[in-house]
């Protein structure tokens, strides 16, 4: 065990499990009657609806019942709330909530506990596939009872990426383009499927080699993280720096391809040599 995790982060992992499985039961539920759903706006092209809500009220119930004294971090009723003090729950009680709206079937629940700003245990839950991704600090990843691995690919043209485009703020779309520019002729395909959450849980089990975005907020990024890590890969920001859980660009990766992903992100780099 190293000095980041504590002895107790089996029994959070664990409730964050029960958590995330009532979310998801709820969620399947309402799947069924997805058309007829209010959608709300948070902006233009970002929405909530009850369904979100409802899932976060039944994750905050659970998670505060059987880890006393934790605070939340929610993305619908707490997300003010600060990330790096104390024991937190970090939710996304339903993240890909534009392809729920849509019967798309790529949405999950993640939810990550950390101390003090250091994950110690993370659940994505793939409601729409079914899959139970989950992780303690120091203690590896797992889907359901597989360990999880992230890919040994090292050559670019081998590399399958995911991807957010930006949705929100298109201040950001200059920049994100000329990425998009550098990669895509090298590379063997980018995916946007619209949940950041499921996108790094895609690297920490092997089927991305790489995955970034520009913006991303506590909840959407924060149990990946824990996942891509214990899986063996690396999660940074653009200057390569270890991601934070408040949020910001993120890049992800097995390892290997890290420091030549990050010289094809930044405008200024020259592109490192093809490490395979
Ligand atoms: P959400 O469904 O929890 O809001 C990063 O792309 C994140 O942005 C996604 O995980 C998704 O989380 C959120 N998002 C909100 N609106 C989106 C949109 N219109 N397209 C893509 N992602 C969106
Ligand atoms: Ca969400």
């Amino acid at each position: 065990m190293t000095s980041s995790a504590h002895p107790k982060r089996q029994d959070w992992r664990d409730a964050a499990i029960a958590a995330a499985d009532t979310a998801a039961r709820f969620i399947t539920h309402e799947a069924m009657s997805h058309r007829t759903l209010t959608w709300e706006e948070k902006s233009a092209t970002d929405f909530v609806s009850r369904v979100d809500v409802g899932a976060e009220e039944r994750i905050r119930d659970m998670i505060t019942m059987r880890i006393p004294g934790i605070r939340m971090v929610g993305e619908e009723l707490s997300a003010d709330a600060h990330p790096n003090e104390g024991l937190v729950a970090i939710v996304d009680p339903l993240d890909g909530t534009t392809n729920f709206l849509h019967g798309f079937p790529n949405y999950c629940v993640s939810i990550c506990i950390a101390l003090d700003g250091v994950p110690q245990a993370a659940v994505v839950h793939d409601v729409a596939r079914g899959g139970v991704l989950h992780a303690t600090a120091s203690d590896g990843a797992f889907v359901d009872s597989s360990r999880l691995r992230v890919s040994t690919t090292g050559t670019p043209a081998r590399a399958l990426i995911g991807t957010g485009i930006p949705f929100k703020d298109v201040s950001h779309a200059d920049r994100y383009l000329r990425q998009l520019g550098r990669l895509m002729p090298i590379i063997s395909g980018v995916r946007r499927a619209g949940s950041a959450a499921l996108d790094l849980s895609d690297v920490a089990r092997g089927r991305f080699d790489g995955f970034w975005e520009l913006f991303l907020h506590p909840w959407d990024l924060a149990a990946g993280v824990l996942l891509v890590r214990e899986a063996g890969g690396r999660v940074t920001d653009l200057e390569g720096r270890n991601a934070r859980l408040a949020g910001g660009p993120i890049v992800a990766s097995n390892g290997i391809l890290h420091d030549w992903f990050l010289d094809m992100l930044n405008d200024d780099a020259v592109p490192a040599p093809n490490p395979a």
